[in-house]
């Protein structure tokens, strides 16, 4: 039987069997063996042991890492570190089709800001959705930095869904950071401008009339959409806004934002002043600037905000008055604020300072409830005091920026950009706890679930913006490089370097693999974009092509291994529809479709529709294909675009074919006979098992019945030429029929091996 099985799956069956023999050669080294060759240390074995995920094993955790200037996000496992998924945000990125196909193209149009087109976004911070404080993997949101944008992900199917513009913005940093129930998503701007959009304003009144301040964007989870109607804005001074974070426990209701360079000094090397580093940092203090956005929420409702720009705006004025804006000074520079998971605590470190300082909810509460504000600040924001605020401030060593958290109560983890380390330390007693030296410039660092009301320890990732000397080198552009660190002990142990090239990741967050489930494949005809039905849903026998003046629409199918229509024919000048529906209902089955040189493609996934437009400029002929390798005969998987000058008449004449003879159908006849055997045997085995407790496997035979099942209309056609003595319809057709089976023993085949890999057992 074996030999029979070769024939079916022919020459890749046999490249998996030389893998095997290759593989066991090197079993026969010991573990002794493999250090002395490679000259490893037991520390290097015991570093490996923990990171290393066996051959088709997962990950516990899957981390979102900003993909920083790529626009995108990078998906990976944790402790593995192997990379999962880029996911298309603010770029367009072929693989996905994502900026190629008309669906995504409409999600990338909504990133336009004054009608222009772009094409890249500088990504920081991912948020994940949090229900009651702890993440609940539904939703994911990102900032774009550059171009004040912010995106959401739909975690069912990781796709972006929604990219808004910051209507007041020029630049933005302080997002995306979530409130406890994911309503608002926090995005605070970052270098000032003048907030009403198309006005210039000289530097020389910069005091008087640029503005920063903090977007709360309205969520609606059952949408799964960003609502800028009911999202508002509260205005701030011109000090740069930074980091923010959400409240929560009690001081859920609150945000807090970082500032810098709030001398509000500007520039001007060309005119012989001071560069902006030195005129930003000549305060010993900047401003925490906290804000009540619960109650800001009521004002809006309550029509207290302004319009700019169309959006709702809480002035400095107002939100002074209704007493939602304060300020407190925390030390120079500061970069990270970072609520406390227990929600008491707000931890902010000074990039120029050595210390990070804990302020105390509670206290700023009781400064704030008594009236006593230290002095104003020069646009009337009641400042309070430092010293009555904090709670501890601690020496941790130069350059701290970000905190994560720990499982373990009141411990945080800081790192420090200047001395490239991470500190361990207790936030409650305001002492160290441990250091771990990582590679040169650590940034963000983020532990598992680490910003959530419930951190899972464990792991923390240290993401350097160096890597010299790390990796092999590739050039002047270094990759970034994450450094993955085993918290579970008191000491810190740096196990694993990752270079990730794909611009520079800020942020990071690291979530329990098992809190996403996304789905495998959509309901047939999806538009994945707006969760809705396409209007260009086309079902198996529905495939055809319409025509109303030179707008062409054609509705096309793709299965396992053909394109319907496979000839698309088009008059020069026309518009051209293609609306392509992937058939398949199986796991990983996806097909990709392009046509040469119209400069177009798709990646749709199982049930998936999406379209591709353009205009056929050009007569001639152009090839159409399926771009992913979906199964044996995918080369095949092929079709013509012809664009005829206008007003060509056809020549007649027959399409090319070879002779066939009775003979051949015969042997066809033949194939079909022998490979039935083949699939009647693995299905016995199949069924001889306990496979229905296999859910992989069910899905497998799913798959395999429906692709026997499309034998039936291919057979019916092949008996009925034979009848006719069409030898040629005949023997294409019996073809066709061995073409379904060998999908389905391919999968039955699979189906065996998972089986008996994963120790399946005969059933009575
Ligand atoms: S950044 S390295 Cu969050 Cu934009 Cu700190
Ligand atoms: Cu479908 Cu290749």
């Amino acid at each position: 039987m074996k030999t029979k099985l070769k024939q079916v799956t022919g020459a890749v069956l046999a490249a998996g069997l030389g893998l095997a023999v290759t593989s066991s050669a090197f079993a026969a080294e010991s573990l002794q063996d493999v250090m002395k060759r490679r000259n490893l240390s037991q520390q290097d074995l015991l570093a490996a042991a923990k990171t290393y995920t066996p051959s088709g094993k997962r990950d516990e955790f899957i981390a979102f890492s900003s993909g920083g200037q790529s626009g995108q996000i990078i998906v990976y496992g944790v402790p593995s570190m192997r990379i999962l998924k880029y996911l298309a945000v603010f770029t367009p990125e072929p693989w996905q089709g994502y900026g190629f196909d008309e669906e995504s193209k409409a999600v990338l149009a909504q990133g336009r800001i004054d009608g222009k087109d772009i094409t890249w976004g500088d990504t920081h911070h991912p948020a994940i959705s949090e229900t009651e404080g702890q993440y609940d993997g539904q939703f994911l949101f990102i900032n774009d930095k550059a171009n004040p944008r912010l995106a959401v992900v739909d975690l069912r199917d990781f796709e972006t869904k929604q990219i808004v513009v910051n209507p007041i913005y020029k630049s933005e940093h302080g997002g995306a950071f979530v409130t406890p129930n994911a309503d608002y998503v926090i995005e605070a701007a970052q270098y000032p401008a003048p907030l009403a959009n198309q006005k210039f304003v000289p530097l020389e009144e910069f005091n008087e009339s640029y503005r920063g301040g903090v977007t709360y964007w309205k969520f609606d989870r059952q949408e799964g959409r960003i609502k800028p109607e009911e999202s508002f804005s509260v205005e701030l001074p011109p000090y740069s806004q930074d980091l923010s974070d959400a409240g929560k426990g009690p001081s859920d209701g609150w945000s807090f934002t970082n500032s810098f360079c709030s001398e509000r000094y500007v520039g001007g090397i060309e005119k012989g002043r001071p560069p902006y580093e030195a005129g930003c940092s000549a305060k010993d203090t900047d401003y925490m600037q906290m804000i009540n956005w619960k109650k800001a929420a009521e004002l809006v409702k309550a029509g207290k905000a302004t319009q700019v720009n169309g959006h709702n705006l809480i002035t400095i004025d107002t939100a002074v008055k209704e007493g939602i804006l304060f300020l407190i000074p925390e030390p120079k520079s500061p970069h990270g604020v970072d609520v406390t998971p227990d929600g008491k605590f707000m931890i902010v470190s000074g990039k120029l300072d050595t210390h990070v300082s804990v302020y105390s909810f509670e206290k700023i509460m009781g400064l704030i409830k008594a009236g006593k504000y230290e002095s104003k600040d020069p646009y009337g924001i009641p400042v309070l005091s430092m010293k009555d605020s904090l709670h501890t401030q601690v020496e941790l060593g130069l350059g701290p920026l970000h905190t994560q958290y720990d499982s373990k109560k009141c411990v945080a983890y800081t790192s420090l950009y200047v001395d490239s380390q991470v500190a361990k330390w207790d936030f409650c007693e305001g002492k160290v706890l441990d250091k771990l030296s990582v590679h040169y410039n650590i940034g963000h660092l983020f532990s598992m679930e680490g910003d959530s009301v419930n951190p899972q320890g464990k792991y923390l990732i240290a993401l350097n913006k160096l890597s010299i000397d790390r990796f092999n080198p590739v050039g002047p552009l270094h990759p970034q490089n994450h450094q993955l660190i085993d918290i579970s002990n008191d000491k810190m142990q740096l196990l694993y370097d990752m270079p990730l090239p794909l611009g520079e990741p800020h942020y990071a967050v690291g979530i329990s693999a098992d809190k996403l489930k996304p789905a495998v494949r959509y309901k047939v005809g999806t538009n994945s974009r707006t969760d809705s039905v396409h209007e260009g849903k086309t079902r198996a026998g529905q495939e055809r092509i319409e025509r109303d003046g030179n707008q062409v629409k054609v509705y096309a199918t793709l299965i396992r291994s053909h394109i319907t229509p496979e000839t698309i024919e088009v008059e020069k000048g026309d518009e051209v529809t293609i609306y392509l529906t992937n058939l398949e209902r199986a796991q990983d089955e996806t097909h990709g479709f392009t046509v040469s040189t119209f400069n177009t493609h798709a990646s749709i996934e199982p049930g998936k529709t999406v379209s591709v437009k353009f205009t056929a400029d050009k007569e001639g002929v152009y090839p159409y294909y399926c771009t992913e390798f979906c199964s044996a005969l995918h080369l095949e998987m092929q079709g013509y675009l012809l664009v005829k000058p206008k007003g060509y008449v056809a020549k007649g004449g027959s399409l090319a074919a070879s002779d066939y003879t009775e003979d051949d159908y015969k042997k066809t006849l033949k194939k079909v006979a022998d490979t039935q055997a083949v699939i009647d045997s693995v299905v016995g085995y199949i069924v001889g098992v306990n496979y229905k407790d296999f859910p992989d496997v069910v899905a497998m035979m799913d798959d395999a019945v429906d692709q026997l099942n499309r034998t039936k209309e291919a057979k019916a056609k092949s008996d009925a030429a034979a009848a006719k003595q069409d030898w040629e319809q005949a023997n294409l057709w019996a073809e066709q029929v061995w073409q379904y089976q060998v999908k389905a023993a391919d999968l039955g085949l699979r189906a065996k091996t998972y089986l008996e890999q994963n120790g399946a057992k005969p059933i009575k």
